[in-house]
């Protein structure tokens, strides 16, 4: 990862050329954002502090958000790779390697490869998304994610025609992430996807931070999906490839609970879980005498996706 202090790097990154460009570049990157201030060093920037709070804004809803505190995001998660409770992924994921980290781009593309973080975070422009966050669950969130749209990665990768899909995978680290001997639940690793027409919809993003901060490690760092508009699940955490694909990818929850869980998984109040109504949430961190929200179509942003599932029976694609 970019954000590390000095102790951390280990000496043969720092003797290796190619490393040292690559972090210059990062860095030249971030100054030309104006990302300066606290908390981020690169050992070739020791006097520049990144701040990941000057990120400029982008998409902006009709009605201001405002976010959950961080407090709750950073510390109710669900990461089964670590844990089926939604307390302990906090701690357990610090134990995470994610420096160096690289995502494999496959499949139908014209240009497939083994790409960098570092180069991911520093040819696109980071922004603040701050997006509703709706698990299938039935609780939501409302948090401030900086990221890029996958849209602009895609197309430096340039998808060939006979792309229809997008497979996302998470790392599969059985030394570091202690639930993944447990296979009763899901197979790992863990797989999303994405239509290709939604993955290149302007409103998904590849989130590499929130809060003004880098992302914490229980909340998908370095880099995951944010789909807003879809239940929580569909939002991959710790993503090592990312997949052009011809046929729609067979998804890990979809896979263990076909009944329970679509491909879509679009938010949707009228379309209930097997064993839940999703027609309210509970709004994390509301007081206790706070009633429920109603759920929104689509989560509330029915006016910028709902024209990519118009010809669609949305009970039938859930
Ligand atoms: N790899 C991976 N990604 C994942 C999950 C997971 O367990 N593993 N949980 C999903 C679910 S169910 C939700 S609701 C969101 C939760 O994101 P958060 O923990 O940052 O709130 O991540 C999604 N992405
Ligand atoms: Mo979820």
């Amino acid at each position: 990862m970019i954000i590390k202090t000095c102790k951390t790097i280990p000496g043969s990154e720092i003797t290796d050329p190619a490393v040292f460009k690559q972090r210059r570049q990062l860095i030249k990157a971030m100054l030309a954002l104006g990302i300066t201030g606290s908390g981020i060093y690169s050992s070739f920037a020791d006097a520049t502090e990144v701040n990941w709070q000057n990120v400029p804004k982008g998409y902006q809803p009709k009605e201001p958000l405002s976010a959950t505190s961080a407090d709750i995001v950073k510390n109710h998660t669900n990461y089964y790779e670590f844990t089926y409770n939604k307390t302990d992924a906090t701690s357990l994921a610090q134990a995470l390697p994610i420096d160096p980290w690289s995502v494999e781009i496959t499949g139908e593309v014209e240009k497939p490869g083994v790409y960098h973080l570092e180069d991911l975070i520093s040819q696109n422009t980071l922004q603040e998304y701050i997006y509703r966050f709706r698990c299938v669950e039935a609780w939501s969130m409302v948090v401030p994610w900086i990221g890029f749209p996958l849209a602009s990665l895609l197309k430096k990768v340039q998808p060939l025609s006979t792309a229809q899909f997008v497979q996302f995978t998470t790392l599969n680290d059985v030394k570091n992430m202690p639930n993944l001997s447990d296979k009763h639940v899901l197979e790992w690793p863990y797989v999303e996807g994405l239509r290709l027409d939604e993955a290149m919809h302007p409103l998904t993003i590849l989130a590499t931070g929130m809060y003004g901060e880098v992302l914490p490690k229980q909340n998908g760092a370095p880099l995951r999906l944010v789909v807003p508009w879809k239940y929580g699940f569909k939002s991959i955490k710790a993503i090592v490839k990312i997949e052009l694909v011809k046929k729609a990818p067979l998804t890990s929850w979809s896979k263990s609970a076909p009944h329970d869980y679509g491909f879509y998984a679009n938010v949707n109040p009228d379309v209930p879980h097997p064993r839940w109504s999703q027609s309210t949430e509970r709004v994390l961190g509301a007081g206790f005498f706070t009633p429920r929200r109603k759920t929104e179509l689509f989560n509330g942003y029915a006016d910028e996706v709902a024209s990519l599932y118009s010809n669609m029976n949305l009970r039938e694609y859930f």
